[in-house]
């Protein structure tokens, strides 16, 4: 009873704006910054009953990533670091929506129940704040503890402007039982690296390394972080730019988003950056994408998307595994074999898709949105997941690292400087430097610079590893998105019938012609993908499908 009181008092507090229906997408709740002070409260309070739930740490990241600067979002971490389980997802929904606080009591009653949930004294429940730095994170961060603090023995901790990554990484951290501050990461990320450029085989530390890289920060949190790990990183000369000190905006004409969907350069790079590697972050530095610029006659730019990041990464592990078997297969020992697997979304270049399969890889596609790539890539003992927009991460399975320690263990007795035990380090360390609880813009920058360094690989070489296929993304509005849906992965449309077999007669017109469309899970529009073997042959498929929709 004192609980149902204390959510009605400071309920009463947030009234939900009138006339929005808000929804936990595919990467938490949404919108203008000036709708969502209700909704960040009702997270708070999602977020305490999660850690009572679990008896584990819960995050709370206010962010909306790439989004415009007056947009704002709230997502919860749940206890491995990863995004909220989909169980709670209609719960969520239904309490952000909730139209009076006695209702919301209600809905809040009767889920408890549902879930046997029991409120304990102090401390029984403990939530990890961060928020990146929009102007409007602050009278949110303010809201979101209200919300913990109406769930008696709730604890919020304010663990001020960080990364997305870094407050998941926290999560796990804690929940692990390990070192779990914002300097332990840093730690972490930095010793896992040195010992990652330890390792390259003599003579191949080249020219490279000399090069500077280049990162855009998006004017958003990842440069003012990425300042403070540089510091502790003694071989790698990194300049950033658009670390939004300079006064520029937030995501407008820079940063991972950007880059990626206009192929074009980002402010604050140009002609004096000619062959030079760069590299640009979204707002909240879970994406990464690199690229160069390759003259100054243009403002194009040879992208390196999430595809070809994953395409290195695959590459290493692949080299590394073979290396530790001997005989170039995945069995790494005679008791155990590692199942090496690689997750893509129907948006991954059809190029990326071909080199991978070529390297032999086993290749999973799932929906759009990290929680079902994410997902599939714990089924293997290593599993690589990217999306061609730039976040993705790789999974280590304990079982696989566990065997993995004492593989090495038993090498490094027998004889300190043999090529598998050289293997084995690599790969213990690969999976310290990797955000495993989610896809991590500074941890993958320095994993690729690891590699790039490793192999002895200019950007250049990077860019020619296969070339990708022209493509083209449109935005169709449409009265209700929820009309179209989808199967297989995104590739074929169910509902409304029809529109399949007209894609399928658009696609049939040309060489290496692919297509689908889908509803987007953060906006109010349908998305439109075309590839196809040139560029404009891609914007006319995609214009055709497009006018399918309308
Ligand atoms: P939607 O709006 O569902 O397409 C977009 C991205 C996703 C993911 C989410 C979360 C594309 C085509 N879609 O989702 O990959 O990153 O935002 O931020 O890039
Ligand atoms: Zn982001």
């Amino acid at each position: 009873e004192r609980q149902k009181s204390l959510i009605l008092n400071s309920s009463s507090r947030f009234p939900p704006p009138q006339g929005v229906r808000l929804s936990y997408g595919t990467a938490g709740f949404r919108a203008d910054a000036l709708l969502l002070e209700s909704t960040v409260f009702r997270a708070g309070i999602l977020a305490a009953l999660r850690s009572l739930k679990t008896h584990s740490v819960i995050g709370l990241m206010i962010t909306a990533s790439h989004n415009k600067v007056s947009d704002n979002g709230i997502k919860v971490a749940d206890p491995s670091g990863g995004m909220l389980t989909q169980d709670w997802e209609p719960f969520a929904d239904a309490i952000a929506n909730a139209a009076t606080p006695e209702h919301l009591v209600q809905l809040i009653d009767e889920f408890v129940k549902k879930e046997n949930i029991h409120f304990h004294g102090v401390r029984s429940a403990e939530i990890l704040l961060g928020r990146d730095t929009r102007p409007s994170g602050e009278s949110l961060l303010e809201a979101a503890k209200q919300g913990i603090n109406s769930i008696v023995g709730a604890l919020a901790i304010d663990m001020g402007i960080l990364t997305t990554p870094q407050l998941h990484w926290m999560v796990r951290a804690r929940n692990k039982g390990m070192k779990a501050t914002e300097v332990d990461y840093y730690e972490q990320l930095s010793v896992s690296f040195r010992c990652l450029i330890d390792l390259i085989p003599n003579g191949q530390k080249i020219h490279e390394i000399e090069d500077k890289l280049v990162m855009d920060g998006a004017n958003g949190i990842g440069g003012e972080k990425m300042e403070v790990l540089k510091k502790m990183l003694d071989c790698l000369p990194i300049e950033v730019r658009n670390s939004g000190k300079g006064g520029g905006i937030l995501n407008e004409g820079v940063g991972a988003d950007y880059v990626q969907k206009e192929k074009v350069v980002p402010q604050g790079f140009g002609f004096k950056d000619v062959g030079i590697r760069c590299a640009s972050l979204d707002g909240d530095a879970d994406r990464l994408v690199y690229f160069s610029v390759p003259s100054c006659d243009s403002n194009m730019i040879d992208l390196v998307d999430g595809d070809k990041i994953l395409s290195l990464f695959a590459l290493f592990i692949k080299e590394q595994l073979s290396v530790l078997s001997m005989d170039g297969n995945e069995k790494i020992s005679d008791d155990y074999r590692a199942r090496f697997g690689v997750i893509q979304t129907a948006y991954a270049n059809g190029a990326s898709t071909d080199y991978l399969k070529q390297l032999g890889l086993e290749i999973v596609f799932t929906p759009t949105g990290v929680k079902y790539l994410h997902e599939q890539a714990a089924q293997y003992d290593i599993g690589i997941y990217f999306e061609a927009n730039g976040h993705g991460t790789i999974l280590f399975s304990e079982c696989f690292l566990s065997w993995l320690e004492t593989r090495c263990n038993e090498l490094s007795s027998k004889n300190q400087d043999t090529e598998q035990h050289k293997a084995a380090l690599r790969l213990l360390a690969v999976s310290k430097l990797i955000n495993q609880a989610v896809g991590d813009a500074l941890s993958n920058l320095l994993l690729v610079e690891a590699i790039l360094q490793h192999m002895g690989w200019s950007i250049h070489k990077w860019v020619e590893l296969y070339q990708d296929l022209p493509s083209r993304q449109l935005k169709v509005k449409v009265a209700d998105r929820t009309a179209v849906v989808t199967a297989n992965a995104e590739t074929m449309v169910v509902t409304p019938p029809g529109i399949q077999d007209a894609i399928n007669v658009e696609i049939a017109k040309y060489t290496r012609g692919r297509s689908f469309i889908r509803p987007s899970g953060t906006e109010d529009v349908i998305r439109v993908y075309a590839e196809a073997s040139t560029q404009e042959a891609a914007d006319s498929l995609a214009s055709s499908v497009a006018k399918l929709v309308d």
